[in-house]
C-alpha cells in the first residue's frame, strides 16, 4: 500500500465522538447551525460554539472557517459549506473539491496532525455519493501527497455503504 493510503483512513461512526485535532463540519452559509452533521456537532459542542460562529459573518460555498471544539473531544472544528447539487453543471465539483482543500489548509495553519471529514454535501445537499466520494478521495490524497501535515486524514462515514464507496476509491488509488 502506498504511503499516501496509509495516511488516509475510513471510519464508520459519529464524527462528534472522534478525538482528533480537527473535525470538519458540513455547514451552511450562515454558520449558525442546521440539521445533519451540523446539528449533531452544535449539539455536542454546546452553546459556546454558536456564540463563536455568530462572530464569523458566515462562510461562502467552497470556503472554510475554524472555531474551537468546545465540549467535543476534537480541539478544533473546521466549518465548510458544500455546494447544493443542481445537476452537476453549476460548478459543484469544483466547489466540493475546494471545501476539502480549504479545510486542509486551515488544518495546516493550526498544525493539526489528525483531521476527520464527513461526506460533505451528500445529505441534505443531495450530491450523488459516488461522485462526491471520488472528489473527496482525489482531493485529499493529492493534498496529503504534497504536504506532511496533516499526518492522518479520516473519512468518517455514517453508514457501511458510504464507507465501502470510500474503501473502493482508496483501493483504486492504491492500484493506480
Ligand atoms: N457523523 C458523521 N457523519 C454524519 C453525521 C455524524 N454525526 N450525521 C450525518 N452524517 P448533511 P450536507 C452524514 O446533510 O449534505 C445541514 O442542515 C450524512 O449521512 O449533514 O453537506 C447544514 O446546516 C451525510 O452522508 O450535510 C446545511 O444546511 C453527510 O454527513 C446542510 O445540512 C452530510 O450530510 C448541509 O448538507
Amino acid at each position: 500500500m502506498s504511503e499516501i493510503n496509509q495516511r488516509i483512513r475510513v471510519h464508520i461512526g459519529d464524527i462528534t465522538k472522534l478525538a482528533v485535532d480537527a473535525i470538519v463540519n458540513a455547514a451552511n452559509t450562515s454558520l449558525l447551525g442546521g440539521g445533519g452533521v451540523d446539528g449533531a456537532i452544535h449539539w455536542a459542542a454546546g452553546p459556546e460554539l454558536l456564540a463563536e460562529c455568530r462572530t464569523l459573518n458566515g462562510c461562502k460555498v467552497g470556503e472554510a472557517k475554524l472555531t474551537k471544539g468546545y465540549r467535543l473531544p476534537a480541539r478544533y472544528i473546521i466549518h465548510t459549506v458544500g455546494p447544493v447539487w443542481q445537476g452537476g453543471g453549476k460548478g459543484e465539483a469544483h466547489l466540493l473539491a475546494s471545501c476539502y482543500r480549504r479545510s486542509l489548509e486551515l488544518a495546516v495553519a493550526k498544525d493539526c496532525r489528525t483531521v476527520a471529514f464527513p461526506a460533505i454535501s451528500t445529505g441534505v445537499y443531495r450530491y450523488p455519493k459516488d461522485q462526491a466520494t471520488q472528489i473527496a478521495v482525489g482531493t485529499v490524497s493529492a493534498f496529503v501527497g504534497q504536504n506532511a501535515v496533516p499526518e492522518t486524514v479520516i473519512f468518517c462515514c455514517f453508514d457501511q455503504q458510504t464507507a465501502e464507496l470510500y474503501q473502493q476509491a482508496l483501493l483504486r488509488l492504491a492500484g493506480a
